[in-house]
């Protein structure tokens, strides 16, 4: 059961620290089987290793095996750049001490995460015991947890830590209510879904699952139907729904029809509220819309696909920014994992709904474009600014700015 569970909903903790630290010991120790290789030879882990697990207490998790810091193989560039990857996408850092890391290093590379992640500092003991370890446990900012992977020792402490920050962790996620104050159990919800070209075969996109899930789950009714239907959907109606979700890339032809008094948002909006910080996203599209002629804009999607006729990261979005800003426009895209570290080439960031990535992880490339100066938004709140009606998109919260 735990494998249908998505990536993007699954708690993801990282293990880091420098080669030969006991990473993927404890990777194997924690997952009960070897899926990693161990040995005594540095860089025996040549890339990021990923493994479901379904930790008591907690649920579905990802546990990320790193390759390490200290790689001096002529690889190094690469492992680092998949340790970066993995990084972007952790919540729990278990940081291994090794024997000859110091206060700098400890401190340089926990400076390598985003301000949301949470650390674990361990000690493990490999025999016989190194010296330095006892003298390197004063330099975490925390109390190491002492394990031993060969006896088991010290796992059920870390398991209790780990599960002390994910209970504390979820408790405050605003993951929990995707429509937040826009719907109350027992209201109608209409879900405006265009069936196009660039919609998948036979299925429906995530973001409208989920968006369902959510309101069946809430209580609430969900109608769903296609733009060219959406008139004849509400004349069926006895009142106005309480709310309509539409695709955004017809949100201008859904508002016309939208009646007075019902909220109108978007799935690709309700998913920056979740999944990111909308503030942020609104201040990047007003940004947009005083960009120069010649500005360059980085579009980034999470999942990679092939791109398609009436693909709206590849085709729709730039079509609607060059329309409002002109043919000069440079214009880049970046698909899943990649995302460029130097983000200053660029004058905007515009990110997909990110359904397939974490919270934390959509947090961290926010924080980057923001340690970087570099504006983000994304596709829906774009989208919005780009036809006008950012100002009649309604959120889940009274975040608006
Ligand atoms: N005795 C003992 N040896 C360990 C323990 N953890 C790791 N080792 C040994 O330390 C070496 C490096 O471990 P490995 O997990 O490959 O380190 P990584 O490079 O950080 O993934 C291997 O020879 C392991 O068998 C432990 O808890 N106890
Ligand atoms: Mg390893």
């Amino acid at each position: 059961m735990q494998h249908n569970t998505p990536r993007s909903e699954r708690l993801h903790i990282g293990l880091f620290g420098a080669t030969n630290a006991g990473k993927s010991s404890l990777m194997n120790c924690l997952l009960g089987q070897q899926v990693a290789i161990t040995s005594p030879i540095h860089g025996t882990t040549t890339d990021t290793v990923y493994k479901n697990i379904e930790i008591n207490g907690i649920g579905p998790c990802t546990l990320m095996d790193t390759p390490g810091w200290n790689d001096n193989t002529p690889l190094q560039e690469q492992r680092m750049m998949s340790t970066r990857q993995a990084i972007a996408k952790t919540d729990i850092a278990l940081c291994l001490i090794a024997d000859n890391d110091t206060q700098q290093s400890i401190q340089a590379w926990t400076g390598l995460f985003g301000t949301q992640v949470k650390f674990i500092y361990i000690i493990n003991h490999h025999t016989p015991l190194p010296t330095n370890l006892q003298q390197n446990a004063g330099h975490t900012p925390e109390k190491p947890i002492h394990i031993n992977c060969h006896t088991k020792e010290g796992i059920d402490t870390l398991l209790q830590s780990i599960k002390n920050i994910a209970c504390t962790k979820l408790n405050t996620s605003e993951q929990n209510d995707l429509t937040g104050t826009l719907t109350q159990p027992g209201d109608t919800v209409v879900l405006v879904m265009p069936q196009d070209a660039s919609a998948p075969q036979g299925r429906l996109i995530m973001p409208q699952v989920q968006t369902i899930r959510h309101l069946l789950d809430k209580g609430c009714n969900a109608i769903c139907t296609t733009p060219q239907n959406l008139t004849h959907c509400l004349q069926n109606l006895n009142t106005p729904p309480t709310l309509i979700i539409t695709d955004s890339q017809v949100f201008a032809q859904v508002e016309n029809l939208t009646p007075a008094n019902t909220p109108l948002t978007s799935f690709s909006i309700l998913q920056a509220c979740q999944k990111g910080d909308v503030k942020t996203f609104i201040q990047g599209a007003k940004t947009l819309l005083s960009l120069p002629p010649n500005a360059h804009i980085l579009i980034a999607e999470a999942c990679s696909h092939t791109p398609q006729h009436e693909d709206i990261g590849r085709v729709k979005l730039p079509a609607m920014l060059r329309k409002k800003l002109g043919d000069q426009l440079h214009i880049d895209h970046v698909a899943g994992n990649d995302f460029p570290a130097d983000l200053t080439p660029y004058n905007l960031v515009i990110h997909c709904g990110a359904c397939l990535f974490t919270r934390t992880h959509v947090l961290n490339r926010i924080s980057q474009t923001q340690q970087q100066n570099i504006p983000i938004t994304n596709y829906g709140i774009a989208i919005a600014a780009l036809t006008g009606i950012l100002d009649k998109v309604s959120l889940p919260t009274s975040e608006r700015q």
